[in-house]
């Protein structure tokens, strides 16, 4: 999945930027971002959350495609859902929308945020891509909510506890579609670079790993900063692509995990 040249109509920043992707790289991965500025809350005189929501390749630090305003943004906390859509910015350059919000939290528990972007045509692989997208807080320390299934169509579900975690803890989780696991599911790995790691071969870029029988996988996280797992499957539907086709359609679920150095 994933694994093919981007041609330069979907680039959508600058031809050159393009031009230098295509010829150094043709295994890296689509990730639909949404990133906050830190995964804890820990004071009652607390700042807004903020986050980045963009889809792009991380590892490789762009190219960012252009993305339409979300389906659905929604956070999940204490059992209740909150629509965040109206609280959405566009920002980015033109032909490569990215989007922004801010959240205030007032109570404690843990934040689930989750996206739905509109699908995307990515037309050298000749299908549309749906990733279904989610990030977890730690609100001032309550410790519950971070398991709990958002019954998004594919998703992961965290069994290890998705925020504070160490360089060099293994995140582990269950891929699931429609709530039920999926066994042997491949799930992508890509650390969101900040310019500070050149990989030394293209397959370095994307690390792929296989699910178990019973769709559990597990990943040794080697650096600090965010990582973005993504389970990806194909639909059991086509959808129409811009060019008019019928086109098959990529199902993705992510989670995107911080890992701090401990020092
Ligand atoms: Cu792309």
């Amino acid at each position: 999945m994933s694994r093919f040249t981007h041609i330069k109509q979907a680039c959508s920043k600058t031809l050159y930027a393009c031009a230098l992707v295509i010829a150094s790289s043709n295994s890296y991965a689509h990730f639909q971002e949404i990133i906050p500025d830190r995964d804890f809350l820990n004071s009652d005189r607390q700042q807004p959350l903020n986050f980045e929501v963009r889809f792009t390749h991380p590892m490789t630090q762009g190219p960012v495609m252009n993305m339409q305003k979300p389906k659905s943004l929604s956070v999940f906390s204490n059992g209740t859902r909150s629509d965040l859509l109206s609280s959405l910015q566009a920002t980015g350059d033109n032909g490569a929308q990215q989007w922004s919000f801010s959240y205030q939290v007032t109570e404690p528990g843990d934040l689930s945020f989750a996206i739905e972007p509109h699908p995307y045509w990515e037309p050298s692989e000749g299908k549309m891509i749906i990733h279904y997208s989610k990030v977890i807080v730690d609100g001032y320390g309550d410790f519950t909510g971070w398991d709990q299934n958002l019954n998004l169509p594919v998703e992961i579900e965290p069994l290890t506890r998705p925020y504070s975690l160490w360089v060099g803890n293994a995140f582990r989780g269950i891929v699931k579609r429609q709530g039920k696991a999926v066994p042997f599911a491949e799930v992508e790995v890509e650390w969101r670079n900040d310019g500070s790691v050149t990989a030394p071969t293209d397959s370095y870029i994307t690390q792929v790993i296989k699910a178990d029988a019973n769709g559990t996988f597990s990943y040794v996280m080697p650096r600090a900063g965010w990582w973005g797992f993504a389970a990806l499957m194909d639909a059991d539907y086509q959808l129409n692509a811009p060019t008019g086709d019928r086109v098959p359609v990529e199902l993705g679920g992510l989670i995107w995990i911080n890992a701090k150095a401990m020092q």
